[in-house]
């Protein structure tokens, strides 16, 4: 089923669009895009905020010119634009790493707790990863407990945000040329809260003005969260909750259910939707639900805390980032329950038009309107109950006419770094050695790791169907994460028979394995299981020494959140081509924009692109792969596909 209303330049899903055309004046981010322009001084990254002699802005020349066309050559403190625009890059690196890291935080907190014994339905379950992880720290293993085990790897694990010298344990997993690279540089991170400290404390007024050093600080914070803060939070996730393994649900608006109670889990952090999950499964809950007149308890996920549930449990997904609102519209959801990250703040408003709840739960992130239930570990599944009791009460003030669109599509997800290794080489060979081959006989052109946000600023969900589409028919596995996953998944294109789409090679790869040619491989933080897969295919042999040899790219064709260019700081750094659409923040500072574009290249032999449009963007990530394929003397003679609006059409699942 194609979920594209192509007549629609606001969506790409006809989920949201119906919802959108049916809705009238709702306030929602595609209402709001319209009213709220983005400075255009602010988005090129030349406006500085960072004193109060300002704000000062760099505006642009005029053109034609004006009476006063001088240009701002300095802020008042003598600042230029280009350490303005890298500061302000540099910060937004530094609260998207704090962001996944504190996240990671809150995990290795639980994680100690757990295993301690102090928190009531938090335990060990995946016990190969607790050992190997264990190993990488360079914890002994052998006849020990495994609670015994995890108290001292969290213990670890947690010395990781404040170490003050060394570097970040989990860097040694990436290939010797890298970490060499990196320490040639100074940008092996030492503990993830002094690289986020020292990342703001170079930025403000009067402290680091050279736009390079304040970059090599931003590589140096991003890396201490790639292959830190998110790749410690997906590692002990992973040991709590269960490693993914490929499990079928659905998505979209229509999984929502017209005669069960409807409670939605938005945010980021597992730790609260895994005890939602079991609250929802609860017979006394289910029970309750049926004396209120509902067939049951109908659990949905939204954004990262519903990649998490659905990745382990198989649990619907609504939707991606712009439609958490439009979920609302819907009448039929009795509570949204939200932690932290992506959350709107217009949805108790919202809520209010309709009977729907907006539940805040974590202390690190109050709304106003919202009713407050905080959620601590320590009395996880009680809290969980209250709150999914709280959804199950409000079943009966459901309005009778509800709006649910029928439009719902299969999904099998679930691809950790192991599955990827396990379904490749099989359970009594896993490894890398089946897709570094493919990749060398020319199935397989290369990887791509397609992830980030929606953006109203752009057709939702669109630019990430035209990239996705075009890269698998040219033989280039995705895989994806977050919302990027999310919007592939509602167009079918995360089923094995999505396979049919895929040129030649890759859709024989995927017959043969039984995949789909786009692998769900979690939430925002699991990008570090892509940091992983990609080490192990350069330690798998055959395609270079470092990672920059791969030929795999990274890119955010929709991107808006702050977490997106930490992540694509840390792909950079770690020596992957990375693309961004949508816009710029550094377009102010050709400087800025030169080093981060071409420079980089050489440096970190990895670099940023920006480019809006899906099929340049395709192109230019094919051109990059295929320069790597022939560096690597693989090359084979394909050439790129090119896919116009009639071959897309034909593409529609
Ligand atoms: Fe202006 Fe400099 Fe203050 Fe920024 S730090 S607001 S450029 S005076
Ligand atoms: S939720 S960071 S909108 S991917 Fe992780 Fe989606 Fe971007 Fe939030």
């Amino acid at each position: 089923m194609s979920s594209g209303n192509k007549s629609d330049n606001r969506t790409a899903c006809e989920a949201t669009a119906e919802m959108l055309d049916c809705s009238g004046n709702m306030d929602t981010a595609f209402q709001r895009a319209e009213k709220v322009k983005p400075c255009p001084i602010g988005a090129s990254g030349a406006c500085c905020k960072h004193c109060y002699m300002g704000p000062c802005r760099f505006p642009p020349k005029a053109d034609p010119p004006s009476a006063d066309n001088s240009i701002v050559k300095r802020g008042v403190c003598g600042a230029d634009i280009n350490t303005v625009a890298a500061r302000n890059f540099a910060r937004a690196v530094a609260a998207g790493s704090a962001a996944h890291s504190d996240h990671g935080r809150q995990v290795t907190q639980t994680f100690i707790a757990a295993s301690r014994k102090e928190v009531p339905g938090y335990e060990i379950k995946d016990e190969a990863k607790l050992r190997a992880l264990a190993n990488d720290f360079g914890i002994k293993t052998d006849s020990r407990a495994k609670d015994d085990i995890a108290q001292e790897l969290g213990v670890k694990c947690l010395a990781e945000f404040s170490k003050q010298d060394g570097e970040q344990t989990l860097l040694k997993r990436a290939p010797q040329k890298r970490q060499q690279l990196w320490k040639e540089l100074g940008v092996a991170p030492r503990g993830i809260d002094r690289e986020i400290v020292e990342m703001l404390h170079r930025t403000a007024i009067g402290v680091d003005m050279e736009y390079k050093n304040i970059m090599l600080q931003a590589s140096r914070c991003a890396l201490a969260d790639g292959w830190g803060g998110s790749m410690i939070s997906t590692e002990l996730q992973d040991i709590m909750f269960g490693t993914p393994v490929p499990v079928r649900t659905e998505v979209n608006l229509g999984v929502l259910k017209k005669d069960e109670v409807n409670i939605i889990v938005h945010g980021h952090e597992p730790l609260l939707a895994e005890m939602i999950v079991r609250a929802s499964h609860d017979p006394e809950m289910i029970a309750l639900a049926k004396q209120k007149g509902a067939k049951g308890i109908n659990l949905v996920g939204m954004c990262c805390s519903g990649n998490e549930i659905l990745l382990r449990h198989g649990i619907p997904m609504g939707g991606n980032f712009l439609q958490q609102e439009i979920a609302i519209l819907t009448g039929a959801v009795e509570a949204m329950i939200v932690d932290i990250q992506c959350v709107m703040q217009s949805l108790p408003s919202l809520a209010k038009c309709f009977h729907t709840k907006i539940i805040s739960t974590s202390p690190k992130a109050k709304m106003p309107g919202a009713e407050h239930i905080e959620f601590h570990e320590h009395d996880a599944l009680n809290t969980a109950k209250r709150i999914v009791r709280l959804g199950v009460e409000n079943y009966p003030k459901r309005p009778k006419n509800v709006h649910i669109p029928d439009k719902k599509v299969d999904v099998v997800a679930g691809f950790s770094h192991e599955t990827i290794n396990y379904m490749l080489g099989g359970s009594f060979r896993a490894s890398y050695r089946p897709l570094n081959d493919n990749i060398i006989n020319g199935r397989i052109r290369g990887v791509v790791g397609v992830v980030g946000c929606n953006n109203p600023r752009t057709t939702h969900d669109k630019s990430h169907l035209d990239l996705v589409k075009e890269l698998i028919g040219n033989d280039i596995l995705v895989v994806e994460t977050g919302c990027a996953a999310i919007a592939c998944a509602k167009e079918g294109l995360l089923m094995p028979e999505a396979a049919k789409f895929a040129g030649k090679g890759l859709a024989e790869v995927c017959a043969a394995v039984g995949m789909p040619p786009v692998l769900h491989c979690g939430a925002c933080v699991d990008n570090s299981r892509i940091l992983v897969a990609c080490a192990e295919m350069v330690r798998e042999g055959g395609l270079g020494t470092d990672i920059s040899d791969l030929p795999v790219a990274g890119c955010a064709p929709e991107w808006m959140s702050e977490k997106a260019l930490a992540i694509g700081q840390y792909f950079v750094a770690s020596g992957m081509l990375v693309g961004f659409g949508v816009t710029w923040p550094t377009t102010a500072s050709p400087e800025l924009s030169k080093h981060l574009f071409e420079e980089y290249d050489r440096i970190y032999k990895g670099r940023w692109a920006f480019e809006p449009d899906a099929g340049k963007m395709a192109a230019l990530i094919i051109d990059h792969i295929n320069k790597k394929r022939q560096a690597l003397g693989i090359q084979s003679k394909k050439e790129r596909v090119l896919f116009d609006m009639e071959a897309r059409r034909g593409l529609e699942v």
